[in-house]
């Protein structure tokens, strides 16, 4: 018998505004939503999560401003200090458990707990900032995760998916997909991306 979830190009989060998870939901996942800072975590989990999602960010002080870099992002004004929380019904037997975790060197520690029984990682990608994305890269291996990206363009829809795939050596069968981290439904879709790659990989 295949126990698959099923997953349509067109699924959209259900159940948006509940607080339960729906007695249908037989299979929970927990997933990593990972990247350097400022490249849209907080934003993505945000604009899915089903649930309020819970945010530990801290209004960012002058001494912060020293250690996360604002370059391309000066309205920013608040900086993940630990994690993001989020929750969605994907299919209706499949919830999803959004961590959001930072990608910023002072917060390894988190990700030895983090990645702990986590099922894979959607990386978030800034491509005007691609080699902010390597010390993320280098905690994805080193915590052997399963991972898609989800390249997060801003306001420029487009990117180079060679250039992309090149700078940041992925595999051939690493998905890439375009995201908007702002926008449920383009959200919905690289997640949905990832869920399909860690199925691929369990099969
Ligand atoms: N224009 C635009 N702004 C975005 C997009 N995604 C995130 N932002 C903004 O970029 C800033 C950083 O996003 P945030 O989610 O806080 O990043 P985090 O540090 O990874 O959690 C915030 O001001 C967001 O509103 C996007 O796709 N387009
Ligand atoms: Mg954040």
């Amino acid at each position: 018998m295949d126990s698959k979830p099923s997953l349509s190009e067109t699924a959209v989060p259900n159940g948006n505004g509940t607080i339960y998870v729906s007695e249908a939901v037989t299979t929970a996942a927990k997933i990593l939503v990972v990247g350097h800072f400022a490249v849209g975590k907080t934003t993505f989990i945000g604009s899915l999560s089903e649930i309020t999602p819970l945010r530990t960010e801290e209004k960012m002080t002058q001494a912060s401003v020293q250690v996360d870099d604002l370059r391309g992002v000066p309205d920013k004004v608040t900086t993940t200090v630990a994690l993001d929380f989020g929750r969605l019904t994907l299919a209706d037997e499949l919830v999803l458990y959004l961590f959001g975790t930072p990608g910023q060197q002072r917060f390894m520690q988190l990700w030895e707990d983090m990645a702990r029984g986590a099922l894979g990682a959607l990386l978030l990608v800034d491509p005007a900032r691609l080699e902010e994305t390597f010390p993320v890269i280098d905690l994805i291996d080193e915590y052997e995760l399963e991972y898609a990206i989800a390249v997060n363009s801003f306001d420029a829809q487009h990117f180079d998916e060679a250039e992309i795939r090149e700078a940041l050596d992925l595999l051939p069968d690493t998905p890439v997909v375009y995201c908007d981290a702002r926008d449920q439904r383009s959200s919905a879709n690289a997640l949905i991306s990832l869920v399909r790659h860690l199925l691929d990989r369990a099969a």
